[in-house]
């Protein structure tokens, strides 16, 4: 496959109610939508990167500059296949999201081609998954139980709460309390804790969490791997997992016994790939992040959560929990809180031109040189 070039585009995207994380509020998802064009015809991926470097050190801005500067020169003349993308870029430091999202829209392209759907390359035995909903911090305990009662009662398989000083045993509890045993429920600290916190952090063990997810700094393997010895809540890795490399790393000392996987972070739905075999054949159960996506990032997130070692639910909602209006048709949760799997080649969705083009902020046209 040969490509012509790649058309980046900013959207904008207003959250149906704002999303507060211990990194920042958002009310807007701004993201950016690529298009690759080839002989074989053409692809789509999306960018996970925010505004701002608070996640990951990766933003909007400087992904769009990263693939207009660098990643399209790396990809000039040649026979491309999927994996040649991750290959062409492995000389450029960094960036995992900016090049997961050239590589997405490759493979959206070259699978479309080929009449193959995502999930069925990517090795998945599922047609539907399991799928959660990650609930921000919001302003009382009344507001939250009012706002996870809705999500439990729109069927969802698993409940996330963030969680920062301040706002972590009190919310924990009053969800267990009036939600009861049964409710599968987990936090997401997004590093927002310090090593001193370790003993407060042990206190989470009291309310039956299925997990405990990224609490620590993204380099802090060592404080990871001391709460998990001392408590029996399972401690699940986000941020700190950055590759198949350092997901082995991470088990190998002790530091999780459940990893997040976003294909952004990795750096690609292949490395993904990776990190869900590495995690398997160790015996550690997986489940699919969620980067508030677009239908784009929400079709390929499907497609990874179908594999095998996904066996927690994933942080894939429907379409109405973040937008009012998407670029790609709603996706709607079923009755038994599962999502289905796209069949279609590729992704197995493409932007609706109206609604990509009503999101759309900003679009340049950036040719490959042969
Ligand atoms: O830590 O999982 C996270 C959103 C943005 C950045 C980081 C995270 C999240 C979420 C949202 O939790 C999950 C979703 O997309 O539903
Ligand atoms: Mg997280």
């Amino acid at each position: 496959m040969r490509l012509d070039g790649i058309e980046l585009r900013q959207v904008a995207l207003p959250l149906v109610t704002p999303f507060r994380t211990s990194l920042g509020t958002q009310t807007t998802r701004n993201a950016l939508v690529l298009r690759v064009v080839s002989d074989e015809g053409e692809g789509w991926g999306e960018c996970v990167a925010e505004d701002d470097p608070t996640y990951s050190a990766e933003h909007l801005h400087g992904a769009a500059g990263f693939v207009r500067r660098f990643v399209v020169p790396a990809l000039a003349g040649g026979d491309l296949r999927p994996p040649d993308v991750a290959e062409a870029l492995a000389h450029l430091r960094g960036h995992p999201m900016a090049k997961s999202a050239v590589e997405m829209a490759v493979l959206d392209c070259w699978l479309r081609a080929r009449n193959t759907a995502l999930a069925d390359h990517l090795g998945g035995v599922r047609s539907r998954v399991a799928v959660g909903v990650s609930v921000g911090v919001v302003d009382g305990l009344d507001t939250l139980l009012e706002t996870v009662d809705k999500h439990l009662t729109s069927g969802y398989a698993r409940i996330k709460l963030k969680i920062e000083p301040g706002w972590d045993l009190e919310p924990v509890r009053a969800v267990r309390e009036t939600f009861g045993p049964a409710t599968m429920l987990t936090v997401d600290a997004n590093t927002a804790y310090s090593p001193a916190d370790l003993r407060h952090l042990a206190r989470l063990d009291d309310f039956g969490l299925a997990l405990i997810e990224q609490p620590f700094a993204p380099g802090d393997l060592r404080s990871h791997a001391a709460l998990a010895a001392r408590v029996d809540t399972p401690i699940c890795l986000d941020e700190s997992i950055t590759s198949a490399a350092e997901a082995a790393e991470a088990i190998r000392q002790g530091a999780c016994s459940i990893i997040n996987i976003k294909p952004g972070r990795v750096g690609g739905y292949l490395e993904a790939r990776r990190v869900h075999d590495v995690a398997r054949a160790s015996g550690v159960p997986v489940w699919c992040g969620g980067m508030l996506e677009t239908g784009l990032g929400r079709a390929g997130n499907l497609a990874l959560a179908c594999l095998p070692g996904f066996t927690l639910p994933g942080d894939i909602s429907a379409t109405e929990r973040y937008y009012r209006r998407d670029i790609t048709a709603p996706f709607t949760l079923g009755d038994d809180g599962t999502m289905a799997v796209p069949t279609g080649p590729g992704l197995g969705v493409t932007p609706d031109p109206d609604d990509l083009g009503a999101a759309t902020t900003a679009s340049e046209w950036i040719p490959v040189p042969a």
